[in-house]
């Protein structure tokens, strides 16, 4: 098992379609020890049986839009296991008029709000959870394509994430001297809530899995995958990267 002994928090587990729910199942079959955020009550419900299911430790509120709930999560960790080996972010919110129509049209809050949940928030858990990291740890977060070349309506989603994934690098630097990775997953496009949060999700679907070489769309049992490896020993030389988990779709032009 990849993953023995090693204890990690997981952060974006709505529902059992979650990216997060994969990376979590992957994880528990590797063999770590788990913990779980949930955003809210109403998600306290949902996030509770999957805990149970995957032999989760213990399940806590956190709004990562606060600095006191991502203070209290790192002090509630901290007072169940002490240590930490790894932290998965997987977690995005934008406005959804926001992600329709044209970015220039993106209000000043519309912008912070789709930053500081989507980007910001990754370096604040970071920082928290930093006295809780073992050496060898690994910090984990998702992202997508519209990072790096324009996709239809992802607007400002595309713009956080890309400050994502320039945080990855940049958080990397600064962890690297105590031996603690951080990187991210590029994933293509899941059918999740979030995903289906916005318009023509088929239409998505459709074009990607036409254009990309494997023909299909990718599944959370295949990021959870990566998510292991990358969590794992054996990926002791990654940090800094951006990995994509696409079938191959963005690395085709025509
Ligand atoms: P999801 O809806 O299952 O997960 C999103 C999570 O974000 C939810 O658990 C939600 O509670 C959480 N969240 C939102 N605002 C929050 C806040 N303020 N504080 C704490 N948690 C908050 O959808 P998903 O598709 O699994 O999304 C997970 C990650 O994967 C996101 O970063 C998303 O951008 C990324 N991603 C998704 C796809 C896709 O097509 N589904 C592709 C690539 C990357
Ligand atoms: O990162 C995402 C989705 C993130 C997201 C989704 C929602 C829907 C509901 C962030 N905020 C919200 N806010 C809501 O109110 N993905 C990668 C999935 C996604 O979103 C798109 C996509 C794909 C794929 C938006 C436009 C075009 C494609």
């Amino acid at each position: 098992m990849l993953l023995e002994g090693k204890k990690a928090a997981i952060f974006g587990v709505a529902n059992q379609r979650s990216i997060a729910y994969g990376i979590a199942s992957a994880f528990k079959r590797e063999g770590a020890q788990l913990c779980f955020s949930y955003l809210g009550d109403a998600l306290k419900k949902r996030v509770e049986p999957i805990s149970a299911e995957l032999g989760g430790d213990f399940t806590f509120p956190c709004d990562v839009a606060s600095d006191e709930d991502i203070a209290r999560a790192a002090e509630l960790v901290a007072e169940k296991w002490g240590k930490l080996d790894i932290l998965v972010h997987s977690v995005a919110f934008a406005n959804r008029d926001d992600l329709t129509g044209r970015f220039l049209d993106t209000s000043r809050d519309g912008f912070r709000l789709a930053m500081d949940i989507s980007a910001y928030s990754l370096v604040a858990m970071a920082r928290a959870f930093e006295p809780l990291l073992n050496p060898g740890a690994s910090i984990l977060c998702m992202t997508y394509y519209g990072a790096q070349k324009v996709i239809t309506n992802y607007n400002v989603m595309g713009v956080a994430k890309a400050a994502l994934e320039a945080s990855v690098r940049y958080l990397a630097k600064d962890f690297g001297p105590a031996d603690i990775r951080v990187n991210a997953i590029s994933a293509g496009p899941i059918r999740t809530l979030a995903a289906s949060g916005i318009g023509d999700f088929h239409q998505i679907g459709n074009i990607f899995s036409s254009r990309a070489p494997k023909g299909r769309l990718v599944t959370i049992e295949e990021v959870g995958n990566t998510a292991a490896f990358l969590a794992s020993d054996y990926a002791s030389g990654i940090t800094g990267e951006c990995v994509f988990v696409d079938n191959g779709f963005n690395s085709v032009a025509i």
